[in-house]
């Protein structure tokens, strides 16, 4: 509950940097109720190109991991390289209406390996002993790419997304997008040699991506050779097939000791379309500008927090009345779209009883173009339960639906002319954000939040924020 608090206190200090804050500390204290990877970020302007870092929680003392114990563990942030400043780029989109500039390269812990018209030598050269495994905790900071993430003559073996364990499976390639994490297990099963590590763009819309690959090295102790044994094939930027195997095969662990509590009996059926849209602006180059919605709602940020805004009853910042269903019903993914790309604007939030239940589907339609999108809930996890091309079926997909031991985790990624179903149970009481990870349409209005009641006494109750919290 802390955590609502402390999520505005960093947002807010980051706002009032320029004015006064510099060189001041805060502290801040939360419980950790989680184990895993995570991470943190900005979330104002563009900040979080920077503004980012690694939150690695160990399991507590004497509970081993639900796989054999690595011998060293290794951080990975995969992330992007602007040589612009990014409120510079977020700027001028804004202003023409149009899309952003993309990045100038990507990086893997903050180098892109040798590229083109870069001196940079430096980069991540993991140095590995034959025989050893080693666990990569990988991490998707960049603003707007997904990534493919690969290390030539290896296989990794996931067992761990957004923090949540899950069944071990071996592949070649992972996918992650950004806001995701995922562990991965190393077995260093060569005798020597030096192998390249490789992050590429995975993009299957017409859209610009950056599509320079970082690279970085896996060094086995003692190899001294300079030769480096390269990937025999990079994936195709659009390698649909293999994002989805990948997202496939992702599975709750669901051992006794980590059960999949997935909500069977769901109070709140819900069912969001995720779309492009296009509205009038004057200014700007074509006389539209181009924006995002959830269910035709293009999401208005608000000139004070809504957690503030709920928790002292402040009216006229925002309404309840997010709709629960899509406001038209068309062939969302057919060829034939609205020929009107419009969208209402609104701060509207959906609100949730403590500890209901939700079962969302987020429909990708077609407006503009399909495209995938990595949905992030932000104060829950929940279980994806299904998933599939073209339009949700409810009284075919449904029965399909795993209940058993579906991936739970934070973000997910809506495929392009498909359909996510995700559940999760209300149990954390405030303002909670869910939105697209993909900055730019955020940025867009991709966005709306759910407000979650409090329950019963104060340990079902949202905390009153800290006696110097700062008033903005
Ligand atoms: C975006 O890219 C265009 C074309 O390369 C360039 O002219 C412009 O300066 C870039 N904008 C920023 C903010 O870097
Ligand atoms: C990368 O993108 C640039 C600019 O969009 C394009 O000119 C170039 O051909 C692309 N390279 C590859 C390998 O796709
Ligand atoms: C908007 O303007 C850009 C750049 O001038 C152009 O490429 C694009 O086709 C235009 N889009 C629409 C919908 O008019
Ligand atoms: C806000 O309204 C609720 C419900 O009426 C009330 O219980 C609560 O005390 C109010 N909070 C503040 C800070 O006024
Ligand atoms: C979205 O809302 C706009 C503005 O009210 C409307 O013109 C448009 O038809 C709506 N589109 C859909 C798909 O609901
Ligand atoms: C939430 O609901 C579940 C299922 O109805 C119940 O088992 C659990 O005790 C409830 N939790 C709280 C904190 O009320
Ligand atoms: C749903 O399933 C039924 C029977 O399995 C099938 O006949 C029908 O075509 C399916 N509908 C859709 C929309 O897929
Ligand atoms: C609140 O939680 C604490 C710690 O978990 C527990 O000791 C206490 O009994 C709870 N109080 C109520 C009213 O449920
Ligand atoms: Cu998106």
């Amino acid at each position: 509950m802390a955590m609502q608090w402390i999520r505005l206190m960093i947002v807010l200090a980051v706002c009032m940097l320029p004015l006064s804050v510099e060189g001041m500390v805060r502290h801040y204290k939360f419980n950790v109720g989680q184990r895993g990877t995570l991470w943190w970020h900005a979330h104002i302007l563009w900040l979080r190109a920077t503004v980012h870092g690694a939150i690695v929680i160990l399991p507590k003392l004497g509970v081993p991991y639900p796989f054999p114990r690595p011998h060293m563990e290794q951080v990975i942030i995969l992330s992007e390289w602007w040589k612009s400043d990014t409120e510079a780029v977020i700027n001028e989109a804004l202003k023409s209406g149009l899309a952003s500039n993309v990045s100038d390269a990507h990086t893997i812990n903050g180098h892109p390996g040798p590229i083109k018209n870069c001196a940079s030598q430096g980069g991540l050269n993991l140095q590995v002993q034959p025989g050893k495994t080693y666990l990569l905790r990988v991490i998707n900071a960049a603003l707007n790419e997904e990534l493919f993430f690969k290390v030539a003559g290896h296989k990794l073996t996931v067992v761990e997304v957004d923090a949540a364990y899950t069944k071990p499976f071996n592949t070649d390639t992972i996918v992650i997008a950004p806001g995701q994490t995922t562990n991965v297990l190393l077995k260093a099963n060569h005798a020597s040699g030096k192998y390249l590590v490789a992050a590429s763009p995975f993009m299957d819309a017409p859209i610009a991506v950056d599509n320079i690959t970082a690279t970085a090295t896996l060094h086995y102790t003692g190899s001294l050779g300079s030769t480096i044994t390269t990937l025999t094939s990079l994936p195709p930027k659009n390698a649909t097939p293999i994002a989805t195997t990948f997202s496939d095969s992702l599975r709750s662990l669901n051992s006794k000791k980590y059960p999949a509590r997935v909500p069977i009996k769901v109070d709140h059926s819900l069912f969001f379309t995720v779309s492009l849209g296009v509205n009038p602006c004057a200014t700007c180059v074509n006389g539209s500008r181009v924006v995002a919605a959830i269910n035709n709602v293009t999401f208005v940020m608000p000139k004070i927090s809504l957690l503030q805004a709920h928790f002292f009853n402040i009216s006229g910042v925002f309404t309840d009345d997010f709709p629960g269903k899509p406001p038209v019903v068309y062939d969302f993914t057919g060829k034939k779209q609205p020929t009107n790309f419009r969208t209402n604007r609104g701060t509207r939030l959906y609100r949730l009883p403590y500890n209901s239940t939700v079962q969302l589907v987020l429909q990708d339609t077609g407006m503009l173009t399909p495209e995938n999108h990595p949905i992030h809930l932000h104060g829950f996890n929940f279980f994806v339960v299904g998933k599939g091309q073209g339009n949700f079926n409810p009284k075919n997909d449904t029965k399909n639906f795993n209940l058993i031991d579906p991936v739970e985790r934070n973000t997910v990624g809506v495929q392009s002319g498909g359909w996510t179903a995700i559940r999760f149970r209300a149990d954390n009481p405030g303002v909670w954000f869910m939105h697209c990870h993909l900055e730019i349409h955020t940025t867009w209005g991709l966005k709306m939040a759910f407000v979650v009641d409090n329950g019963k006494g104060p340990n079902e109750s949202l905390l009153p924020p800290p006696r110097d919290f700062p008033k903005c």
